[in-house]
């Protein structure tokens, strides 16, 4: 409210900045077309003749335009710029007044922000001194006081100091910076290893060596992003699940995408490291205080670039490692029901929630998709027909390149693909009564065979004698790296 009415302040100001007291315009119209005009003399006196008539309506059209002199133009456009940044900034920005950079929650953010500001104090004294001799020579040695330029060529002494100066501010300012730089880059000797990985578009963490791992996606709901509902204050920076860290021990990030160019930037940890698919880059942190610290992809990666957002729960390390227990426990259940011999009701209800929570946004739960870009499963030949088994696998597995349709193998386990996959097979009047087993999923993914389920095969060798069987599930996907 306040910041309107000052720009509408601003905004008036600014147009009649242009207009002119009467005697000053006379004035204008004799400077514009000069005194000795021969009309400038009757046209003060009311003017008789038809030239006068003339020059009166020159004069009216200068009146006009008066503040097309240099000094009217000058301060309608100072008026006017004032006016557009009251309109401009928002009022968020003026209300707490933070332009600087965050000085974190680490002791490398902390000794970057330290580096920032010595840099911006020493531009800041030599702006001052050099612009302060600047301007005192072009005012007070100006040609209309006098000023005689002194003629001397080539002073060794200036040329000397001019160049010796910068030279050691130039050093001056690069030991600070390189110790800084040196510090950000020293990964050695972290006590945890988080690798996180870029997908269009959501967060993989996986904590390298305890066998966790998920992805983190966006929680904000649509109503928020489509104006239905007013926005949350944490608007597009929610997420399901943060990544959880502990306070106090040195982390190291192992970043990496899966398919394009992503940035993995949290500002209170000063840490922004490019997620390169292909490529692993280092960075690391070591967070003083418990909370939660947000951030986002900083790199534009398509149409939900800003949909993907960072956030971290950091804790004291007793809290994180109750976590980390409770979250093994999880995954260790999760494995424990690849090997479990699932009936035809269990998969069925899994399926259900597992494919309205991640395929029916394109789909649709009535599994009528959107055609022709999202095909119906409902009736598809792919979902019905017996020798298309292995394809529908394959598809919901290994997706399809260029197509919405991604690869599900990193993001469901194996229990969610084969109920997801049976689901499809039988519901929507799709009853097929094919059951797709977590085994038979775990068997394809790394031999990228199907085989019937047992009471059809002859060969019974079961898969759950492999010893590879427990393996968790983010050991293919790292095999893809
Ligand atoms: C982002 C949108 C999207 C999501 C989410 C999605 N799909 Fe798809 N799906 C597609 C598109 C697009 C195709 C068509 C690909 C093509 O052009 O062949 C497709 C094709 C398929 C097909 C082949 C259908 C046929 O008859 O050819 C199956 C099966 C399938 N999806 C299953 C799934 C499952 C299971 C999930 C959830 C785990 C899922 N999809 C999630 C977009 C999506
Ligand atoms: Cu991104």
């Amino acid at each position: 409210m306040m910041q309107h009415a000052l720009a509408l302040f601003l905004l008036i100001k600014a147009a009649m900045s242009g207009k002119d007291r009467p005697p000053r315009m006379l004035q204008v119209a004799r400077f514009r077309y000069g005194s000795g005009c021969r009309t400038n003399r009757s046209l003060l006196s009311w003017p008789e003749s038809s030239r006068g008539l003339v020059s009166f309506a020159r004069l009216n059209f200068s009146k006009r335009l008066s503040f097309m002199t240099p000094k009217g133009i000058g301060k309608t456009f100072l008026w006017f710029l004032a006016s557009l940044s009251a309109f401009l900034i928002p009022a968020r920005v003026l209300a707490d007044w933070e332009v600087n950079m965050t000085e974190g929650v680490t002791a490398v953010s902390r000794s970057i922000y330290d580096l920032h500001m010595t840099i911006f104090i020493i531009c800041v004294v030599i702006g001052v001194l050099v612009f302060g001799v600047m301007f005192y020579s072009i005012l007070m040695h100006r040609k209309s006081r006098g000023a005689k330029p002194h003629p001397f060529h080539e002073s060794t002494l200036v040329e000397i100091l001019w160049t010796t100066i910068p030279f050691l501010i130039l050093v001056g300012m690069a030991i600070p910076a390189t110790k800084t730089l040196i510090d950000i880059y020293d990964t050695s000797e972290a006590e945890i290893d988080i690798k996180i990985t870029g997908y269009q578009w959501k967060w993989q963490y996986e904590y390298l060596g305890e066998e966790v791992s998920f992805f983190s996606n966006l929680q904000t709901a649509p109503e928020q992003i489509y104006n239905v509902r007013s926005k949350d204050p944490n608007y597009l920076l929610e997420v399901d699940e943060p990544l959880v860290l502990p306070t106090g021990k040195k982390i190291r990030f192992l970043v990496t995408a899966a398919d394009v160019i992503h940035s993995w930037w949290v500002p209170a940890f000063a840490v922004k490291r490019d997620a390169i698919p292909g490529f692993i880059n280092e960075a690391w942190t070591k967070i003083e205080r418990p909370g939660i610290y947000r951030g986002q992809c900083a790199e534009l990666c398509g149409k939900d670039h800003g949909f993907m957002p960072i956030v971290v729960d950091a804790r004291t390390p007793e809290d994180y490692a109750k976590w980390l227990d409770e979250k093994k426990e999880a995954a260790a259940k999760e494995r424990e029901l690849t090997t479990k011999d699932w009936t035809m009701a269990e998969l069925m209800e899994r399926g259900k929630k597992t494919y309205e929570r991640v395929c029916a946004a394109c789909h649709q739960v009535n599994g009528e998709g959107m055609p022709p870009i999202f095909p119906a499963l409902k009736g598809s030949k792919m979902a019905i027909e017996k020798d298309q088994i292995k394809a529908h696998i394959d598809i919901v597995v290994n997706g399809k390149k260029g197509t919405a349709m991604q690869a599900f193998a990193a993001q469901l386990s194996e229990v969610d693909l084969a109920a997801v996959i049976t689901y499809e097979r039988n519901a929507w009047g799709n009853n097929t009564g094919d059951l797709i087993t977590p085994k038979q999923i775990l068997e394809y993914k790394k031999t990228g065979e199907y085989k019937a389920a047992d009471t059809e095969s002859s060969d019974k060798s079961p898969v759950v004698s492999k010893p590879t069987v427990n393996e968790p599930a983010i050991n293919t996907h790292q095999a893809g790296l």
